[in-house]
């Protein structure tokens, strides 16, 4: 068990990378593995590592936990954000298994709202065991050539001494990579749903079938575990209220900036609806609008954001801001 991410992702990172038991190659592509792997954190909203070497991109992963958050399940708006994206998507259009949102929020033919039935179900027994978002679903092996299969089985929720815990369970995840956006987006989600059930955020669960690092990646994995965190922040917490109608505001000139319809001034963002905390994640999508399309970086937006998120972009692209 950890604290934080921060401090998990060097010790997971070097469990795999320094006591693997397997080395295969599933579908061709070189790897070292642990299976049934399992850590907790207990500062799930501590979700970020400062490892310089790894340079988090703090832009993907708000933009990624809010594509989930939103339903969306469209390959240019994540693709926007991560260009490697594509390659994953079968028709050039959706990605069917890494859209978790889809899934989350018009599961099937039914349409299901999972989130909302997984909300109802804790407000009616808090004790629940029920409580579970799925994900991953059996059809997705049945596509000829799936490039794109959902690692995530699903997120089970427990409210267990009055505080929202949550499991996320994946039959795959990437140890120096996708591990990174993940465990971002699913406490995002773990921490929305505590503010929408009005319990404190719980503990944070990461159960893995298999744990892996590619082969090409080993080089960068080294250079990560010999460089010390040497940042520390706090990761600032979500508001106690309003929180969806802030997504939906927060989207909406998402959409705008990703299209380049609309540019913003600090003013703007400060006139906005939005209360601080997501005013600054409008800030990080101006800037990196900005970065995105080759503008000069405002740096009176700079300047407000909280000196965690200056750290970041710093950190990411140090030759777009200075
Ligand atoms: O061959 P396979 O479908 O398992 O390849 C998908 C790769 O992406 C795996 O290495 C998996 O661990 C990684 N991955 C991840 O770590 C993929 C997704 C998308 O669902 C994810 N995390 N969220």
């Amino acid at each position: 068990t950890y604290e934080t991410f921060d401090s998990a992702y060097r010790a997971v990172l070097n469990d795999i990378y320094n006591h693997a038991d397997f080395f295969n190659q599933p579908r061709g592509f070189q790897s070292r593995e642990k299976i049934a792997y399992h850590f907790s954190i207990q500062q799930p909203v501590q979700r970020v590592s400062y490892n310089q070497k790894r340079k988090c991109n703090i832009v993907f992963n708000f933009a990624e936990a809010l594509w989930y958050l939103t339903g969306n399940n469209s390959l240019d708006y994540i693709s926007y954000y991560n260009k490697k994206m594509p390659d994953y998507s079968m028709d050039g259009h959706i990605l069917t298994g890494t859209a978790y949102g889809s899934k989350l929020f018009n599961l099937g033919d039914q349409q299901l709202n999972q989130w909302q039935n997984v909300k109802a179900l804790l407000i009616k027994d808090p004790d629940s065991k029920r409580a579970v978002l799925q994900i991953f679903d059996g059809s997705e092996l049945a596509i000829p050539n799936n490039l794109d299969v959902s690692c995530t089985l699903g997120l089970q929720f427990f409210i267990r001494d009055k505080q929202l815990d949550m499991i996320a369970y994946m039959r795959a995840n990437d140890a120096f990579r996708g591990i990174v956006s993940d465990v971002f987006s699913f406490t995002f989600i773990q921490e929305l749903m505590a503010r929408e059930l009005h319990v404190p955020v719980g503990k944070y669960y990461h159960s893995v079938g298999t744990m892996h690092i590619y082969e090409p990646d080993n080089v960068w994995v080294t250079h990560v575990l010999e460089t010390p965190s040497d940042a520390r922040f706090t990761f600032p917490e979500m508001p106690l209220e309003n929180n969806w109608e802030m997504i939906h505001q927060l989207m909406d000139y998402e959409e705008k900036l990703r299209k380049n319809e609309i540019t913003l001034h600090w003013q703007a963002i400060q006139a906005s609806n939005l209360t601080p905390y997501w005013q600054q994640i409008l800030a990080l999508f101006s800037i990196y609008q900005m970065i995105y399309y080759h503008k000069k970086i405002d740096q009176t937006i700079f300047c407000h954001l909280m000196p965690i998120y200056q750290y970041f972009l710093l950190n990411k692209w140090p030759n777009n801001i200075n």
